[in-house]
């Protein structure tokens, strides 16, 4: 095994606090496509890596499972779609976010990151004002150490991570810990609200999911070069494995929009066909391949504004990010009513509790309030009809927007 700088040089970077704003050097303000690196890795592990990447994204590319969203006749999307999904698990949406759509999330992004408290714990943001997540009491900042792998191999999140990822060893110059993951990213990006009421994803989670599809939950997932953690390789879901009337689509997908796109090396990686097998040994998996690089995943690969649909039970997770590009997933899940409806909240997002008529309700009206951001910002396009609300009236003003303040412990988490 070699040894050689995963990030070789610094890049055409800028990072704030280059230019003496004081942003935290985890912070990165970078417009897409551009390098973000500041922090250089070694990692004894970065050649055979390098193989390892190419290989799979020569797989992934090989899959039919990519191109626009397109539906057909009377609005079905279309069928080649619908069984491409079902066979691999994934989907890749390309072009779903345009450039104006972009730079909104870019400047959104931008804005929170300043409003991030300045360390674990802190009482204050960038700028000395209280940070996000003052006062609330859901869940919302995430931290994890540089390039840990914060939950393989626990008993977190009910154990869905059963293996520890490689941990490969940050720069000195990395900060101890950053940000990986903002829950109930709705309440805090109006950018992020509209992308969750885009009217070709809803219509995708309708097609998928039924005309009474509902949410699941919301969340950022922040991968920042040279410092991103991994996200061990797990599956989602931990209600219905047992269940007489288990399929491949009882626990619901993910949405995972993509703002700067994302590559083998920062991606999300899948084992395509996994959602529809009711028993995997992701230890066993491990253990043959002798690593955690799994031989038969492939990465999602995803230009700035495209859109991955990922089933829940495919097994799935993401490698520390030692490269030089960012990658900003804008996760949204959608379930099947019949999934949720009666169950009892996991509780790994959103609240413990029975996931009645009710909650569903008041969950659901945040796509109404989505459909409503969209429809001022994009007055040109045919909004989104969310069955279940129909008949009800929504509006999106700063009122709208303090209410969603915690909406996320009400996520339907099963
Ligand atoms: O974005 C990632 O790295 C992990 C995403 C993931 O595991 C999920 O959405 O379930």
């Amino acid at each position: 095994m070699g040894s050689h700088p995963a990030i070789a040089q610094e890049q055409n970077c800028c990072p704030a606090s280059a230019e003496g704003s004081g942003v935290a050097p985890s912070l990165f303000l970078c417009k897409r496509g551009e390098m973000t690196a500041t922090h250089v890795t070694t990692d004894s592990d970065a050649d055979t890596m390098e193989q390892y990447f190419a290989d799979g994204e020569r797989r992934a590319l090989e899959l039919p499972n990519r191109g626009p969203i397109r539906f057909v006749g009377d609005g079905a999307l279309h069928p080649d779609i619908v069984a491409a999904y079902w066979e691999y698990g994934f989907y890749v949406f390309e072009g779903v976010f345009g450039s104006d759509e972009l730079a909104d999330m870019e400047a959104d992004l931008a804005a929170l990151r300043r409003r991030f408290p300045t360390h674990r714990g802190s009482a204050v943001d960038l700028d000395g004002n209280p940070p996000i997540g003052t006062g609330l009491k859901a869940q919302n900042v995430i931290w994890a150490k540089s390039l840990s792998d914060p939950v393989g191999g626990s008993r977190r999140a009910h154990g869905r991570h059963p293996v520890k990822m490689h941990e490969p060893e940050a720069a000195a110059d990395a900060p101890d810990e950053v940000v990986f993951v903002v829950h109930g990213s709705l309440q805090f990006s109006d950018a992020c609200l509209r992308a969750y009421g885009h009217p070709g994803l809803l219509g995708v989670a309708a097609a998928l999911n039924g005309d009474d599809f509902t949410p699941f939950n919301e969340v950022l997932f922040l991968k920042d070069p040279g410092v991103g953690p991994s996200v061990a390789w797990h599956r989602d879901g931990v209600t219905h494995w047992d269940s007489p009337n288990w399929d491949q689509g009882s626990h619901g997908f993910n949405f995972m929009g993509q703002v700067f796109g994302c590559t083998p090396e920062n991606g999300v990686w899948v084992v395509p066909g996994t959602h529809k097998m009711r028993d995997v040994d992701i230890p066993g998996m491990v253990a043959e391949a002798g690593s955690d690089r799994l031989p038969h995943a492939v990465p999602l690969v995803c230009q700035p504004g495209d859109v991955a649909v990922t089933n829940r039970q495919a097994v799935h997770g993401s490698f520390a990010n030692t490269s030089p590009q960012a990658r900003v997933t804008i996760n949204m899940g959608f379930h099947r009513r019949a999934s949720v409806i009666g169950q009892m909240g996991s509780g790994i997002h959103g609240t413990v509790g029975l996931l009645d008529h009710d909650r569903i309700t008041e969950r659901s009206k945040v796509i109404g309030i989505a459909i409503e951001a969209r429809k001022q910002r994009y007055p040109e396009e045919t909004p989104f009809d969310y069955r279940p609300l129909a008949g009800q009236n929504f509006s999106f003003d700063d009122q709208a927007r303090s209410a969603l303040a915690d909406y996320n412990a009400l996520d339907l988490s099963v």
